[in-house]
């Protein structure tokens, strides 16, 4: 029997064993895919160098920071000690961090500059992929401060927002502001037409006075807002419906007294996740705000900042599945089960190619749309690209939405039970990958729009889709290592044409149900030609190969298999709404 100064359990005694923790390498450096895209597409060594710095500094520094904003989260202070009514949003040194960071970096700059052309949009968000997971949730009021300054550009940068323009793209720290997006209110955040009760009064000075609720704000320490209202008349009505709102911009400040002009914070949401940040429901009691589209034409004017916002959606959803595949890569290297490492089990190793086959996916899918966007803002787009630009957001938004829920918790499986465990960090991202599908438009809500998009363009916005895929098609047609590849995305892209062209006939609700397939279609199908294209560039890898030939091998026309199963027949909706409600 061993004395008892040798167990190795025994009073402080726990066991020699301690498993080494995954270790967070340069994103940069880490990520083959992001570094070829550039290489190809953007070669210059600014860029190059910039990001690998970023990298460095986000694996040494910031993610230290998002962590902080983690544990830290945001409170709310309705009084002062002595009772006065105060409503401050207290938030974490790091997260203040984050802002100054985010100016300095210029990311949202960056896409205002311009110093790479029709790039400049891939390189901001490339840096911004870097950045995400990170960030401490920090993307979320960048995503809108760059979605606000697009706006004020549409509509003209002149008073009252040229300084707010300035400095929502300014570098200077002590300058930069960041904006909100206060859309949803109590009866509706998808059908915001209908929701919206927030009413505009006019002022003598031309200016108005907002009174109303919104009912979800994100990051509500900013500095300004956009927002939608609806102007009463001098009999006080205003318009009903989605033609009734008009956009407003207003700044978030503070009287001589210490309070918020107009504002009331009501409270904070508790939130799944997303909890680095805060959310508030806002009382507006006389909002001082200037109106910034014309009347009635608040939607439109506001869908400007919604193709922004979803786009960095879809780059913090690529982002995700990019940053916990790195930290399972990594641990592959450090865990060690039934005698040897966990790379070296064949099953394990499959299920971590399967999620970068969807990452790489993603990847490519979300730096198309930024591909289009840096075109169109260049002034280089053809009418293809625009429409193009209009179909894919939504499309790709939904998509690595959707994918990045599913590719996160798959990852955390691959830590086994310490993937549950919440001071390693990794639960955090599944809670903040859930969002993503929610805000900036839920999946049905997205889906739905890409048929109203469809409708709207007579159907341009699909024979744009089926040029360019086909055109990628065409340019990699007599390579041979991708030759099934080939094969199985030109047949689901005939596939998809038919569908299209029955459903067109068909009564409109066959359409309205088969609209989240469709999308999911555009998307897989599309990326299966990116994928392809990327793998035939003249430097690409047999693993660029190996993950076009692995993504086709999936139903990429989910609308053609499932429509022969009648799927989208009159009679099923009813069907659908027995079974859930038996
Ligand atoms: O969730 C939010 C913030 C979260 C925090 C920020 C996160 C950012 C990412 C961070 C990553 C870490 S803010 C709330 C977001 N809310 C939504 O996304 C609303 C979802 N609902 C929709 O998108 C609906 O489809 C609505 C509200 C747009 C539907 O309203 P309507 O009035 O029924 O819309 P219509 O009739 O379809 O469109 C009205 C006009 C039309 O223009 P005209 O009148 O010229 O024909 C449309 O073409 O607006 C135009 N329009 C668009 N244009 C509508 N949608 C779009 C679009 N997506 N792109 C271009
Ligand atoms: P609903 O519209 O009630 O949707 C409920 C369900 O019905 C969804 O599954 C939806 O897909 C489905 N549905 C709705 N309509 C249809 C249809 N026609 N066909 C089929 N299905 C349909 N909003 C802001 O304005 N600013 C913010 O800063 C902001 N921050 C947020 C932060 C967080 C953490 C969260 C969770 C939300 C935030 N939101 C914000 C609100 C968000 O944009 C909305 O919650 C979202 O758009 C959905 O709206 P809703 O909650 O009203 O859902």
């Amino acid at each position: 029997e061993a004395a008892a100064g040798h167990l190795p359990f025994s009073r402080a005694r726990i066991g020699s064993f301690f498993q080494e923790q995954p270790a967070l390498k340069n994103p940069f450096l880490e990520d083959a895919l992001l570094r070829a895209y550039l290489r190809r597409h953007l070669p210059q060594q600014a860029v190059f160098l910039d990001l690998s710095a970023f990298g460095e500094c986000v694996a040494k520094e910031v993610d230290t920071w998002g962590r902080e904003c983690e544990v830290n989260p945001p409170r709310l202070v309705h009084f002062d000690p002595w009772g006065r009514r105060v409503d401050h949003i207290v938030t974490s040194a790091a997260w203040k961090r984050m802002k100054d960071l985010s100016a300095q970096e210029g990311l949202v700059a960056i896409g205002y500059e311009r110093s790479f052309g029709e790039w400049s949009r891939v390189y901001q968000m490339s840096k911004l992929y870097l950045y995400s997971p990170s960030s401490g949730l920090y993307t979320c009021p960048l995503a809108m401060t760059d979605g606000a300054a697009k706006v004020i550009q549409s509509v003209g940068v002149s008073p009252p927002v040229e300084e707010a323009y300035s400095r929502l793209i300014s570098r200077q720290p002590e300058r930069f502001w960041t904006s909100g997006q206060w859309m949803t209110e109590r009866q509706g955040g998808s059908d915001v037409g209908s929701g919206t009760e927030t009413v505009a009064v006019p002022q003598t000075d031309g200016s108005y006075k907002l009174h109303g609720l919104k009912w979800f704000t994100s990051a509500t320490d900013a500095d300004m807002t956009l927002t939608l209202a609806r102007v009463q008349d001098r009999t006080g009505a205003t318009t009903a419906g989605s033609r009734g709102l008009s956009l407003f911009y207003a700044e978030v400040s503070r009287g001589e007294d210490g309070k918020l002009r107009g504002i009331e914070v009501q409270r904070l949401k508790d939130k799944l996740g997303t909890r680095q940040m805060p959310t508030a429901e806002l009382l507006l009691d006389g909002l001082p705000a200037y109106r910034l589209s014309e009347e009635g034409r608040g939607v439109a004017s506001i869908a400007n900042m919604l193709t922004i916002t979803r786009i960095h959606n879809s780059i913090s959803a690529a982002a995700a599945m990019r940053r916990i595949l790195q930290l399972a890569r990594d641990y592959a290297t450090r865990r060690t089960a039934f005698g040897k490492l966990l790379r070296d089990h064949p099953l394990h190793m499959q299920t971590l190619a399967r999620m970068e086959v969807e990452t790489r996916g993603a990847f490519l899918l979300v730096m198309e749309v930024c591909r289009l966007l840096g075109r169109e803002e260049s002034g280089l787009a053809s009418q293809l690209d625009t429409q193009l630009l209009r179909l894919l957001t939504p499309v790709v938004k939904l998509y690595t939405g959707k994918q990045a829920v599913a590719v996160v918790s798959e990852g955390l499986e691959s830590f086994g039970g310490q993937g549950y465990i919440e001071d390693t960090g990794l639960p955090g991202m599944l809670r903040d990958a859930q969002v993503l599908s929610i805000w900036e438009g839920t999946t049905n809500v997205l889906s739905l729009d890409v048929l109203r998009c469809v409708a709207r363009s007579s159907g341009m916005v699909l024979h744009a889709y089926f040029t360019h895929v086909q055109s990628l098609l065409a340019g990699v047609s007599n390579v041979s290592s991708v030759a099934p590849a080939v094969k199985a995305v030109a047949g689901a892209l005939s596939e998809l044409e038919a569908f299209v062209q029955m459903a067109a006939a068909r009564e409109p609700g066959y359409l309205e149900l088969a609209a989240r397939d469709l999308a999911y279609s555009l998307a897989r199908i599309y990326a299966g030609a990116l994928l392809v294209d990327h793998a035939c560039w003249k430097e690409a890898s047999t693993h660029d190969i190996h993950a076009a030939l692995k993504w086709c091998e999936q139903d990429l026309c989910l609308v053609a298999s499932k429509q022969q199963r009648g799927y989208y027949e009159s009679g099923t909706a009813a069907l659908d709404a027995a079974l859930v409600y038996e």
